[in-house]
């Protein structure tokens, strides 16, 4: 999952180059009103410039320069924040609709399915700890989004459309999974739980649709 160290860096780089400018736009413009003053002072109008080609074309040359480098560097911060991500050891599409959850195993025969409602028979995304897996999540109805709360992890469901993520879960473990989109009546009981298990043990439940 992506942290935001480049962008951090860019941030700061950024404001930097703000102050820089804020400070020359100042610095110029002081002297400008300084300049014009003194001028004053001894009899002479305001200087009277129709053209200056020489600075309008530096300033043309300098600004061009500096939005190419700040494209440049915003692009390459994008790119280190948000590589490519790996090749998943399974993809899952889970479907969100009112007021539940549903996982399928693509390439197998497993889907996996439950009770949000009374019963509380919750569905259960079973991962294998460590390895890459990728989710496509889209919904059925109306939107709803996937909420890994302990994995700072979210992401929208919806109708129509897939939203596909890589995400690697890094060991064993059981957490409450949430619906992050309020969905209708019953969207404050679309939970699940996300569980990891050792990959030989997630490679029998692709097998056998149980654990
Ligand atoms: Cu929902």
């Amino acid at each position: 999952m992506p942290f935001q160290s480049a962008f951090s860096q860019l941030f700061a780089q950024d404001t930097i180059i703000a102050w820089i400018v804020f400070c020359l736009v100042i610095l110029v413009m002081a002297g400008a009103m300084g300049y014009s003053w003194y001028r004053g002072r001894n009899g002479k109008g305001p200087l009277k410039l129709a053209e200056a080609n020489r600075i309008e074309l530096g300033y043309v040359a300098v600004l061009a320069g500096m939005v190419v480098f700040l494209v440049i560097s915003s692009f390459s911060a994008n790119a280190k924040d948000y590589p490519d991500p790996p090749k998943p050891a399974v993809t899952v599409a889970v479907t969100g609709y009112q007021w539940c959850w549903r996982f399928h195993y693509e390439g197998t025969p497993v889907t996996a399915t439950g009770q949000c409602q009374g019963l509380r028979d919750l569905p259960v995304l079973v991962v294998p700890a460590g390895e890459p897996v990728r989710l496509d999540v889209t919904s059925a109805d109306v939107v709803h989004a996937v909420w890994m709360p302990q994995w700072k992890f979210k992401v929208y469901a919806y109708p129509g459309e897939v939203n596909s993520v890589t995400l690697t879960i890094p060991r064993t473990g059981r957490w409450i999974g949430r619906c992050a989109q309020l969905c209708g009546l019953y969207h404050y009981e679309m939970d699940f739980w996300l569980q990891a298990v050792p990959p030989a043990a997630f490679t029998s439940y692709l097998r056998t649709g149980r654990l």
